[in-house]
């Protein structure tokens, strides 16, 4: 855990959070500021800052969430699609330095594209 990090806080129960889900290595919870209704993250528990620093188990687990939760939040919020990605490093928009995938609810006729809002 790194103390000075958010995302550590949240999965260590220090700031509350809307759990989505957890697993022994992964976590995901409701985005504070959501571009459509159901915005998830899902984040690897320990502490990496960007895709490259994480360990190939632990990347294997975190795809293995994004691939069961992306249809579960899609139903949760009766959404057409989505939208999942992941801001990699400062200069892409990242402004939490704790990896995390984005799961955005898509919806016909949305408008706009919310990877160019979550790039910053
Ligand atoms: O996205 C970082 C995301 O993290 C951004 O969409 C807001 C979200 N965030 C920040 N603090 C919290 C807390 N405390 N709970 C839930 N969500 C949070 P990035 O890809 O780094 O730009």
């Amino acid at each position: 855990m790194v103390n000075d990090c958010i995302f550590c806080q949240i999965v260590a129960g220090d700031i509350p959070s809307k759990t989505v889900y957890e697993d022994d290595t992964v976590f995901a919870f409701l985005d504070v500021n959501p571009l459509a209704p159901g915005h998830t993250l899902v984040i690897p528990k320990d502490h990496h800052e960007t895709l490259a620093d994480v360990p190939e188990d632990t990347a294997s687990d975190l795809f293995s969430a994004l691939h069961r939760l992306t249809p579960v939040v899609e139903d949760a919020v009766d959404a057409d699609a989505s939208n999942v990605a992941f801001n990699n490093g400062e200069a892409a928009g990242q402004e939490v330095s704790h990896v995390h995938a984005h799961i955005i609810p898509r919806f016909d006729g949305d408008g706009g594209n919310p990877i160019h809002a979550i790039a910053g």
